[in-house]
């Protein structure tokens, strides 16, 4: 059978529920309900099979940061497949795409972040972080250095590895979790600051990570991951004294660090890495997404000088992926970052569209039901709550209220997700202020209608 865009959605729908497992998603109830087939985008707007036409305010899944429909990516990965659809990195052997993509990589990258080891994703770049780190430490003459701290409600990805370092429970609960990675609480002032000053609540949770070194002994750990702002844990902005004092832990134990920016790099934040944003300085830096502004399947690790010199000093490193450096996704990702350079997309972030978004997204605070609206480059949160004054939870099932708003702006074609309570948003990089008027204004219609159904079936209570 020819499967068509002119096909009915219902019977696309029929066969997506027969054949076609979907991640993370309760695939029995959405057999019943049915999906939504999106068949074309252009910019930030994407069109589905039943002639809507949608303001895309996540960028696919956080990765889409040029825009859809660009056709100079298409053309490149036509190209590249034409003249050298695959070869492998493996066995002394190495590609143009390749070689291009990790030196320009290392052009954009702060420091000396000068190194790329590729991976088709972000999961699986964090999978070669776990190895490599435990095997920098093996080179070095310290074996014993095997542990990973991570955070609770930390993503790092949905492979074993990237799983076990996640801090995500239902996810440890599918399968189970690697030994050698323990985690620490999340920076989430909004949640769990209690009557602190958020700057207090962020050096107490920077320092459950000197706790926890003390704990176990430095000689045992090899590494610190965490996202320079979480994002599928709800966009969790840490408090300004969070990073800093980390990076004083790092440094004073010894011990790597791992930033995981595959949501926050390529301009995410109004800089090429939120690492510049919060004056980080990693050892690594996870990508993935925004590399190739999803266009074609690659991450990677971005590695400093000192580790890649260890690393090639002793010797194989046992690790790699069939599709590490994949000439087309090369090909497409270095394309795709030339774009964002000619075009000056991350300027147009950091001068254009961040303020007129950040004064905007502002403005939904006065909205009875929003307790804050938080906005780093073009990555945007907001807590939804009964009380402003105490941030308060409601009292409703965890994430009723904020799957009832997800619901609400799908029906006004605004595709915004919900963490909990928490409202995302992080659109395509290239959105323009006129778009941001109008997502802005699709965002309050929609908090205000879940705002009133909420009123209307008396779920305005507080835990
Ligand atoms: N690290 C971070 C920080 C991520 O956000 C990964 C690693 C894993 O990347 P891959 O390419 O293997 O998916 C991610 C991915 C969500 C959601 O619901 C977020 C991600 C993936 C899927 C869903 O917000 N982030």
């Amino acid at each position: 059978m020819k499967i068509t865009n002119h096909m009915p959605t219902a019977e696309l729908q029929k066969l997506d529920a027969a054949h076609h497992m979907h991640p993370f998603t309760d695939n029995g109830s959405l057999a019943k309900k049915g999906v939504r087939i999106m068949k074309s985008a252009k910019g930030v707007w994407l069109n589905d099979t039943e002639g809507h036409k949608i303001l895309d305010g996540m960028a696919g899944l956080w990765c889409v940061n040029i825009g859809y429909g660009r056709s100079e990516l298409a053309d490149v990965a036509a190209q590249q497949m034409n003249e050298l659809a695959y070869y492998n990195t493996f066995f002394q052997t190495s590609h143009i795409p390749a070689i291009a993509l990790a030196a320009k990589i290392a052009e954009v990258a702060p420091g000396d972040l000068n190194h790329v080891f590729f991976a088709g994703s972000g999961s699986e770049a964090n999978d070669t972080n776990i190895r490599m780190v435990r095997r920098y430490w093996d080179i070095k003459g310290k074996p014993g250095k095997r542990i990973i701290i991570a955070r609770h409600n930390g993503y790092h990805g949905s492979t074993m590895g990237g799983g076990s370092l996640g801090g995500m429970k239902p996810i440890h609960a599918h399968g189970g979790k690697i030994d050698g990675i323990v985690h620490i609480g999340e920076p989430n002032y909004w949640e769990q600051g209690g009557d602190m000053t958020p700057e207090d609540f962020g050096l107490m949770r920077a320092r459950e990570l000197e706790a926890k070194i003390l704990e176990l002994g430095a000689d045992s750990i090899a590494a610190f991951i965490g996202e320079p702002i979480q994002g599928a844990g709800g966009v969790i902005v840490p408090p300004s004294t969070y990073w800093p004092e980390i990076q004083r832990i790092v440094e004073k134990y010894n011990i790597l660090l791992i930033a995981d920016e595959v949501i926050t790099g390529f301009g995410r934040t109004g800089n090429w890495f939120a690492s510049q944003t919060f004056d980080i300085k990693p050892h690594i830096i996870t990508v993935a997404k925004g590399l190739s502004s999803g266009y074609a399947p690659i991450g990677g690790s971005i590695v400093c000088d000192e580790v890649a010199a260890v690393m090639g000093s002793d010797g194989d490193f046992n690790h790699g992926y069939t599709y590490s450096g994949h000439p087309v996704a090369a090909a497409v990702a270095l394309k795709n970052i030339e774009i964002m350079q000619e075009e000056k997309i991350v300027e147009h972030v950091r001068d254009v569209a961040h303020p007129h978004l950040a004064k905007k997204w502002k403005e939904l605070e006065q909205h009875p039901m929003v307790g804050d609206a938080t906005l780093v480059g073009l990555m945007g949160s907001i807590a939804l709550t009964p009380n402003k004054a105490t941030r308060a939870k409601f009292k409703s099932e965890s994430g009723k209220v904020g799957y009832m708003c997800r619901e609400r702006c799908f029906a006004n074609d605004l595709i915004m997700r919900h963490v909990g309570n928490r409202m995302i948003i992080s659109p395509p990089l290239v959105i323009t202020t006129a778009e941001i008027d109008e997502l802005t204004k699709r965002a309050w219609q929609s908090i205000d209608e879940c705002y009133k159904q909420v009123k209307a079936e008396g779920l305005w209570e507080e835990a």
